[in-house]
């Protein structure tokens, strides 16, 4: 039954992506363009979560707070300076004020603590994945690993510089091999490192975990909308730390399952950690 019920959320994703852009191929570009501030488009559940979190919650606490104590500084500034207030008051105590300064911020960090910690119950309380892309993080790209069900193969994604780049690569953010997953599949991404701490992120879908050596971390994400979405190493790894790009190309079932098609008769015959352990040999 699990075939017939992916089959109608293919289609039914494919029947929303139709509606919503009637251009088939319309994709998402999930990176950043010149000139643009805010995050990047989100792609799920969690990355809009997460972004109206900032939007409606932080920005506002944080904006509200600091008007609130500029405009305190100004007031006393004008109300309180010499010569205005020559002969100053000895008041050390007012119970009532002190009640308010203690209970106003505690309930400014209810207000952010509620939906805090439910976001992270969503990213830590991993669904029944549809498919997990084991991610290796090395100095400097990163390895996608795919499971024994989808051909067990996996391929390191590596920068790609300026003077490669195709037309409609973004420059600083691309690497030549992108992990491919499908619209509406719970994906888990199982992150570990083979040397020191990198982070893998994709901000688009509200994913960014730290790869560690001798851990497995767990994320997870939804895709809703096709299209290449962007991230990068997010801790300072190395020298060439800003050269490890995260490109996710989200795609429907069907060019999901030609890609594996493609995938493994690509990286099955060149599998790198293998080759990585194999022992050096001189030619
Ligand atoms: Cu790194």
């Amino acid at each position: 039954m699990r075939v017939s019920s992916d089959a109608i959320r293919a289609g039914l994703a494919g029947l929303a992506v139709a509606l919503v852009a009637p251009k088939a191929e319309a994709q998402v570009f999930g990176g950043p363009k010149p000139g643009e501030i805010g995050f990047l488009p989100a792609n799920g559940q969690i990355a809009e979560d997460m972004f109206w979190f900032h939007n409606w919650i932080l920005l506002p606490v944080t904006i509200g707070i600091s008007l609130l104590v500029l405009g305190l500084i100004v007031y006393i500034v004008y109300r309180f300076n010499e010569t205005a207030n020559p002969v100053p008051s000895r008041r050390t105590h007012n119970g009532l004020l002190e009640f308010a300064w203690t209970v106003a911020p505690a309930l400014v960090l209810v207000v952010i603590a509620v939906p805090s910690f439910r976001l992270l119950a969503q990213q830590l309380i991993i669904p029944a994945p549809d498919l997990t892309v084991k991610v290796t993080a090395s100095q400097w790209h990163w390895n996608y690993g795919y499971p024994k069900s989808e051909g067990g193969f996996s391929f390191d994604s590596l920068y790609v510089e300026d003077k490669d780049l195709k037309p409609d690569q973004p420059r600083l953010i691309t690497a030549d091999h992108e992990m491919v997953v499908p619209i509406g599949k719970v994906i888990e991404v199982d992150v570990t490192s083979q040397d020191v701490i990198h982070s893998f992120s994709v901000p688009s879908f509200g994913v960014k975990i730290d790869a560690i050596p001798g851990r497995l971390n767990k994320s997870w994400f939804k895709a809703e909308q096709i299209g290449m979405f962007y991230g990068q190493c997010s801790n300072i790894c190395g020298i060439d730390h800003a050269f490890m790009p995260v490109n996710v190309r989200v795609v429907s079932q069907s060019d999901y399952e030609a890609w594996l098609v493609e995938a493994k008769k690509q990286f099955a015959s060149s599998d790198r950690v293998d080759l990585a352990a194999a022992p050096l040999v001189n030619p």
